[in-house]
C-alpha cells in the first residue's frame, strides 16, 4: 500500500516521502492513523521549541538564526510556521520563504508552513502528527512558529518543550495586553528590534511583571504541575536584533539552560502529561466529530430527516433525539467505523 511504500522510503531518509508523509496526515484522520502507528515509536529524541509573538514582531527572521546557528552546530531542524498570516498568497508565506532561504535547501534543514484549518483547539490535530513525523525523521531539532494570539500560544507551550514569546519596544505601553495567560505560556521572552528605542524599558517592564507574577497564587495555573514548573524557573528576558542577529548566541544559551531545567528536574514528565493529554484530545474530538458528522448528514444517514421532523413537529425534543444519536455515534465508533 502507499504509506508502507512511502514509509520505507521515509526511513532511509527520503525528503519527498517526508513531505507526502505529512500532507497525508495534514488531509486525513485514517492516514493520519496508520502514519502514527508506523512512526511513533521512532519518536521522542526531537527538542520541540516554540515561537510564538504578535504578527510581525520578527518570529520567523528569529527562527532563521536559530535554524542557522542549529545547522553551525551539526544539527537537523525542522521548521513548522502555523498559519502564516496569509497562508496562501504571497505576503508573509513569501517573505518567511524568502527570509529562510539561505538554509532552504540545506539537507539539514526542512520547513513546512500550515494552515490551522480553524480548529477548535487553535493548534491543529495535523500539527502534532507534523511533529511526531519530523521527530521520526531524526531532526533534533524541532521549532513551531505560530502567531500568539489566543489560543495557539497556549497549545503551543501545551506541545514544546521550550516556548519563546517574542516582543518589540513600543508594545511597552498596552502591557495590559500581556493577558495573565501569557505568564504561564513564556518560558523565556525575547525583546526583539532591539536596535529600535524603548527595549530597554521593555526588558524593565517584563521584568517587573514577572516580579508580581510570582506573588500571584499558582492555584491559577492552567496545567497541572506547571506551578512546580514556573517556581523554579523564571523566564529569562533576552534581547536580540533578529535581523543582524546580536542577542542570538546568549538567546541560545538561555534555550539550553532551559532545555536542562526541564530535563534534569522531572519537569519533562509533566510537560509530557500535558502534551499528550491535548493531543488525545484533539485526536477523540476529531473522532468523534467526523463520526457526528456522519450521522447528522442525511446523504449517510436518510433517517436523520426523520429525526429532525418528529422535533420540528413537537413529537420529540432536541435532547432525546440527541441522546439516541449519541449511542449510534458510540456503536460505530465500536464497529471501527
Ligand atoms: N529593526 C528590526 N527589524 C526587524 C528585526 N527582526 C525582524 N525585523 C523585521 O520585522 C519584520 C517582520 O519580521 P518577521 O520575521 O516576518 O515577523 P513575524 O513575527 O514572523 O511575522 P508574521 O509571521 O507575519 O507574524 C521584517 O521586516 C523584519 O525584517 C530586528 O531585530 N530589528
Ligand atoms: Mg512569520
Amino acid at each position: 500500500m502507499e504509506i508502507q511504500a512511502l514509509v520505507d522510503k521515509f526511513k532511509v531518509g527520503n525528503r519527498r516521502a517526508l513531505s507526502r508523509l505529512i500532507s497525508l496526515a495534514e488531509n486525513g484522520f485514517k492516514d493520519a492513523r496508520l502514519i502514527s502507528k508506523e512512526l511513533f515509536p521512532l519518536t521522542g529524541n526531537a527538542y520541540i521549541l516554540g515561537i510564538t509573538g504578535a504578527p510581525g514582531t520578527g518570529k520567523s527572521t528569529l527562527t532563521n538564526k536559530l535554524v542557522q546557528l542549529i545547522v553551525e552546530n551539526g544539527e537537523r531542524v525542522g521548521v513548522i510556521a502555523i498559519d502564516p498570516t496569509s497562508p496562501f498568497s504571497g505576503g508573509a508565506l513569501l517573505g518567511d520563504r524568502i527570509r529562510m532561504k539561505d538554509n532552504y535547501t540545506n539537507q539539514n534543514v526542512f520547513i513546512r508552513s500550515m494552515a490551522n484549518r480553524g480548529r477548535l483547539g487553535g493548534m491543529a490535530r495535523a500539527t502534532k502528527d507534523v511533529i511526531t513525523i519530523m521527530d521520526a525523521f531524526g531532526f533534533d531539532y524541532i521549532i513551531i512558529e505560530t502567531v500568539g494570539v489566543g489560543q495557539s500560544e497556549v497549545d503551543v507551550y501545551g506541545t514544546a518543550h521550550t516556548t519563546l514569546v517574542l516582543v518589540v519596544p513600543g508594545m511597552g505601553d498596552d502591557i495590559q495586553a500581556f493577558k495573565a495567560g501569557i505568564m504561564e505560556t513564556s518560558d523565556l521572552f525575547v525583546v526583539n528590534k532591539m536596535d529600535l528605542d524603548g527595549a530597554n524599558k521593555m526588558v524593565m517592564e517584563i521584568e517587573s511583571m514577572l516580579d508580581l507574577n510570582q506573588k500571584v497564587e499558582v492555584s491559577r495555573s492552567k496545567y497541572e504541575n506547571s506551578a512546580m514548573e514556573q517556581q523554579s524557573w523564571r523566564p529569562p528576558v533576552q534581547k536580540v536584533n533578529a535581523r543582524r542577529g546580536n542577542g542570538i548566541p546568549a538567546l541560545w544559551e538561555q534555550i539550553m539552560s532551559h532545555r536542562h531545567h526541564v530535563e534534569s528536574k522531572g519537569v519533562l514528565e509533566c510537560k509530557q502529561l500535558n502534551r499528550f493529554k491535548n493531543e488525545l484530545l484533539d485526536i477523540l474530538e476529531e473522532r468523534f466529530k467526523l463520526q457526528i458528522d456522519q450521522i447528522l448528514d442525511p446523504k449517510e444517514n436518510p433517517s436523520i430527516l426523520e429525526d429532525i421532523r418528529a422535533i420540528t413537529e413537537r413529537k420529540a425534543n432536541p435532547y432525546s433525539i440527541a441522546e439516541k444519536l449519541g449511542k449510534r455515534v458510540i456503536e460505530s465508533l465500536e464497529n471501527g467505523a
